[in-house]
C-alpha cells in the first residue's frame, strides 16, 4: 500500500529539515509532497535540497500565500490525479495530511494508516483527534484551547457529523474515498477546509473514525492563525448547518415556513 503525505508549508525553515528526517525515520516507505507557498524564509528552496537528498519527496512551488485550504486542494489534486508529479511517482492508496511544525508526531503516521483497516468495518478517513478519550493538547495557551474546543463543539452541534475534532489536520484518507468526495469542489480558505472535507466525505457515503493523538504546540516559527480564518470558519459552519437542516425538513415543513 502506497502512502503519500501532503505537507503544506509556509515559513517552516526551522522545522522542515528535522521534520522530514523524522518522517523518514519513523515511516521510511511514505512519499511526501511538500506544498510551499513561496515562503519568504526560503522553506521552498530547503525542500528542494532535501528532496534531492532524501528521495521520495516532491515539492510543489506555488507563487504566493493562498491559504491552507487552497494548498490542500492543489496538493490532493496532484496526488489523486497524478498531475505534475514525476512520471514514476507511485499511485497513492492512502493520503496523509499533517502540519510541518511538529504539532503532529511523525511516529503516529503508521498508527493512523493502520486504523483505516483496524475496525470492524474499513474506514475511509481516520482523524487524529484531540477530543476523544486519550487525546491531548500540550503547551497550547488557554485562548487557543478554548477557541479550538468550543469551535469543535459548535461544529459538532451545527453539522451533526458525529466527529469530535473536525479541525484536526492530522488525517489518513483512503484515496478512492477522497477522490469521491471531490476535494476540488471545496471553497474554504483556512482551516474550515478540514471541516468542509469531512462534511463532503460523509455525504458521499464515506466512513470516519477518530483515534486519539497528542497535539503539541509548535516550538519554532510562528502561527498562521488569523481572525480572518477564524471568522471564515464560524460563518461557513453556520451556513452549512442551516443548509443541512433545511434539506432535512420535509417539503410540507418547508412550505409552512
Ligand atoms: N502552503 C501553505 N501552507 C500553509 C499556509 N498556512 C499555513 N500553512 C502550513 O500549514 C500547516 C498548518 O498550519 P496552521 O495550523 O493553519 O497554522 P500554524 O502556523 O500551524 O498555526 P498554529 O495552529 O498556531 O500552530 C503548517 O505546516 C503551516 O506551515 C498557506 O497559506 N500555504
Ligand atoms: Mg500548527
Amino acid at each position: 500500500m502506497t502512502t503519500v503525505v501532503v505537507l503544506p508549508t509556509y515559513n517552516e525553515i526551522e522545522n522542515l529539515e528535522p521534520f522530514l528526517r523524522e518522517v523518514r525515520r519513523e515511516a521510511p516507505d511514505v512519499c511526501v509532497l511538500v506544498v510551499d507557498d513561496d515562503s519568504p524564509d526560503g522553506t521552498g528552496a530547503l525542500a528542494d535540497r532535501l528532496a534531492g537528498e532524501l528521495g521520495n519527496v516532491e515539492v510543489l512551488h506555488r507563487f504566493s500565500k493562498q491559504g491552507l485550504g487552497s494548498a490542500y486542494r492543489e496538493g490532493f489534486d496532484r496526488v489523486l490525479e497524478r498531475r505534475g508529479l514525476q512520471s514514476d511517482a507511485p499511485r497513492a492508496d492512502v493520503i496523509v495530511s499533517m502540519d510541518a511544525d511538529f504539532s503532529h508526531d511523525p511516529a503516529a503516521i503508521g498508527q493512523l494508516v493502520a486504523a483505516l483497516d483496524a475496525g470492524p468495518a474499513p474506514a475511509d478517513l481516520v482523524i487524529g483527534s484531540r477530543y476523544v478519550p486519550g487525546g491531548r493538547v500540550v503547551h497550547w495557551p488557554a485562548h487557543r484551547r478554548l477557541l479550538s474546543r468550543w469551535g469543535n463543539r459548535y461544529t459538532s452541534w451545527a453539522l451533526r457529523l458525529g466527529v469530535a475534532d473536525c479541525t484536526s489536520g492530522f488525517r489518513a484518507y483512503r484515496a478512492d474515498a477522497l477522490r469521491a468526495a471531490e476535494p476540488s469542489s471545496t471553497t474554504a480558505e483556512g482551516y474550515a477546509f478540514l471541516t468542509e472535507l469531512v462534511r463532503l466525505l460523509s455525504s458521499s457515503g464515506g466512513t470516519v473514525v477518530e483515534v486519539p493523538i497528542t497535539f503539541v504546540d509548535r516550538r519554532h516559527g510562528s502561527s498562521k492563525m488569523s481572525w480572518r480564518i477564524i471568522v471564515e470558519s464560524m460563518v461557513l459552519v453556520s451556513r452549512w448547518g442551516f443548509a443541512d437542516r433545511w434539506r432535512r425538513l420535509s417539503p410540507s415543513q418547508r412550505l409552512a415556513r
